[in-house]
């Protein structure tokens, strides 16, 4: 890891294409508005470009406006991705050939190290936290908007200082942004206390079909896909609730099924005991070991057997 490479690549650089993981959330929109606010400091050109919108209760942050999911016609001199693992996960084509420099920053235990320079810290709580170190390390004075979306981006990536990745260091970390003026409150009220009437019908059809596999070891939920567009809901509505199917008291492993007729994709989330981050990855999917995701490519009811054989076979349960 080298903070001086990466200095050396902005400063001698004009054009900037940031761009960021499908389904953005608070980390890959705070670690790409923070680094934006960083080059444009600089008096760099930055576009930040995402297959998907900033999601409205992320849309507080500074400048959040300035993200676009209408593809930027370029040149560009770098192309930063962060938050990624690889460039695969941006949903988008044309990665390969989009700059001659790749600088990537990511947290994510499967990041590929790809690009010229990577910064892979798999011990970051978030990449929010890289973005912090760097600007630590080269000291670079930001105003509040900027500590209050490093904030946002730490305080979502440990699930509001709940998660395994939450330690003295990644709060200490938060305090100091607090000293700099990042509002907390209106972090936690924009983030975790701001649903639509309709985003929280949608919580409670999720709600309704809660279950308990292996004697309440495991526990699921069900979002199908099609309820979002009959409540008037969003897909943005639903998050969250992957994180609740692992708040029961013996739950060792939940799941959040998202599912269409051809499709089901697996939100897995771990009290710590069993890393999902595997189980995802070896069904083609990536993640954490607390928190993970995958994809098959089947109906409901065939995706839902075939993740119970896969979890009673990892882990023995019965
Ligand atoms: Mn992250």
């Amino acid at each position: 890891m080298t903070w001086a490479k990466l200095r050396d690549l902005t400063e001698g650089n004009a054009r900037f294409l940031i761009s960021s993981h499908v389904n953005p959330d608070g980390d890959s929109i705070g670690s790409q508005l923070a680094f934006s606010w960083y080059l444009r400091s600089l008096g760099k050109k930055v576009t930040i470009y995402n297959r998907d919108a900033v999601p409205t209760k992320l849309a507080f942050l500074h400048d959040a406006d300035m993200i676009t999911t209408s593809r930027p016609p370029g040149p560009f001199d770098v192309f930063v991705v962060l938050d990624s693992s690889n460039p695969h996960r941006l949903g988008w084509k044309g990665t390969d050939s989009i700059a001659p420099i790749v600088i990537n920053i990511d947290h994510h235990r499967d990041n590929t190290l790809f690009g010229d320079c990577h910064i892979v810290n798999t011990n970051a709580a978030a990449t929010g936290e890289l973005i912090y170190r760097f600007f630590a390390e080269e000291g670079v004075a930001y105003p509040p908007t900027v500590a209050e979306i490093l904030y946002t981006a730490i305080m979502t990536d440990t699930g509001g200082f709940r998660f395994a990745n939450t330690n003295g260091h990644v709060l200490r970390i938060c305090a100091d942004l607090a000293d700099r003026g990042a509002d907390c409150a209106r972090a936690y009220r924009n983030v975790y206390a701001s649903h639509s009437p309709n985003g929280l019908l949608l919580r409670s059809r999720i709600w309704s079909t809660l279950q308990f596999h292996f004697d309440t070891r495991l526990c699921t939920m069900e979002l199908p896909v099609a309820a979002i567009e009959q409540l008037g809901a969003s897909y943005g509505d639903a998050e969250g609730m992957a994180d609740t199917t692992v708040t029961a008291v013996g739950t060792e492993i939940g799941m959040l099924l998202k599912y269409t007729e051809s499709e089901t994709h697996f939100s897995l989330r771990s009290n710590g005991t069993i890393d999902v981050g595997k189980i995802a990855r070896d069904v083609g999917g990536g993640g954490h070991e607390c928190a993970a995701g995958c994809t098959m490519p089947l109906a409901l009811e065939p995706a839902r057997r075939s993740m119970l054989e896969i979890i009673g076979r990892v882990t023995g349960w019965r």
